[in-house]
């Protein structure tokens, strides 16, 4: 287990040998999304100058186009892992389909996909509220030296051998785990280096703060208008802390800190929730049950869902295990 203050290169090298599968091409995909997220972060640092520097679909002043924060993030992270030629397949947030990434040689011995929201909760940036960035990783299930399919992205979540994020916020953090604990990392701008800032991160088995757009109430199923109402409750050590900051991984980080839960449900607008299976709700999942807290559908567990398309929604209840069962427990009686 790493010390406190290593940086994350040191921890990725003296923690190799742990890695289910240690060829050293999951430490060098780790390293190229360490890599893509510092350059995500200095654009997004830069976000509130777009006034000053050109908004996305102008020309700055430098004769360079402006891009949205959204499309360039997608850009790096899908160069950074292409041009180094570690996976052989990418899927993200922000794609129609896969993208195929034959490696070197065009042999497609690549052994790894990896399917990615490049920046979540987008919306926020422009009023300067925290942003992050989700990605997920597959061993593919198709045999090496043909290129991937669609099989190889539609595997349950409870196949992931790595998963994190990077939260831009008051610090930029990279949390993730490979199926060893999870641990956190934040970045020192100064220098452009993540130190292990929080070693070993344990989701609390209860919390006290509720996590979920309270404006679509009238929406939701009973299962979750009851718990809500058992959150406000006065009794025992409720009624419990409402916090909705409107972006997952923020909402998720700071839950995972204190102790939390955070809902999204279906409604009767999106009847399969708003949230991506494959992007958002599977790394997630496993990031949460990896530090002790648990992750469901609202009936069944997020991990063992068999995905049927890339772009999949899904109800999600993620967080604090016993949180979770209880908002279960309505679901179940509703
Ligand atoms: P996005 O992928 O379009 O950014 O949407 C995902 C975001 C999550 O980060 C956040 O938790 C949720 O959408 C907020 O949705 P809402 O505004 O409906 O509460
Ligand atoms: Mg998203």
């Amino acid at each position: 287990m790493g010390k406190r203050n290593q940086t994350l290169g040191e921890f990725i090298i003296e923690n190799q040998e742990e890695f289910k599968y240690s060829s050293g091409e999951l430490s060098r995909l780790i390293n190229s999304i360490r890599l893509a997220a510092k350059v995500v972060n200095h654009e997004v640092n830069k976000a509130g100058l777009v006034d000053i520097l050109g908004a996305a679909g102008e020309t700055n002043i430098q004769g360079e186009d402006q891009q949205k924060l959204d499309v360039y993030a997608n850009d790096i992270f899908i160069k950074t892992l292409t041009n180094r030629e570690i996976v052989c397949g990418i899927a993200s947030e922000e794609e129609d389909d896969f993208i195929t990434i034959q490696g070197r040689n065009k042999k497609n011995d690549n052994k790894y996909v990896v399917l990615m929201d490049p920046l979540d909760g987008s919306s926020n940036i422009d009023v300067n509220v925290s942003v992050g960035t989700i990605f997920s990783v597959y061993r593919r299930v198709t045999p090496a030296g043909s290129p991937v399919t669609i099989e190889d992205f539609l595997q349950p979540g409870k196949n992931q051998v790595a998963a994190g994020y990077i939260v831009y916020g008051t610090s930029t953090m990279i949390v993730y785990s490979t199926g060893h604990g999870v641990n956190g990392f934040t970045l020192n701008p100064a220098i452009g280096t993540y130190y292990l800032s929080h070693p070993n991160m344990q989701f609390p088995v209860d919390g006290n703060i509720y996590s979920v757009n309270e404006g679509n109430y009238v929406h939701f199923p009973q299962g979750v208008k009851d718990y809500i109402k058992y959150c406000q409750k006065e009794e025992d050590n409720r009624p419990y802390t409402s916090r909705y900051i409107g972006s997952l991984v923020s909402d998720f980080h700071r839950n995972m800190i204190k102790g939390g839960i955070y809902i999204y449900p279906n409604t009767a607008k999106d009847p399969q929730g708003k949230l991506r299976l494959l992007y958002e709700c599977n790394p997630m999942a496993y990031l949460a049950e990896h530090s002790g807290g648990s992750a469901s559908n609202g009936f069944e567990r997020i991990l063992d869902i068999i995905p049927t398309e890339l772009h999949q929604r899904v109800p999600f209840f993620c967080g604090s295990k016993n949180m979770v069962a209880k908002a279960e427990e309505f679901m179940r009686n509703a």
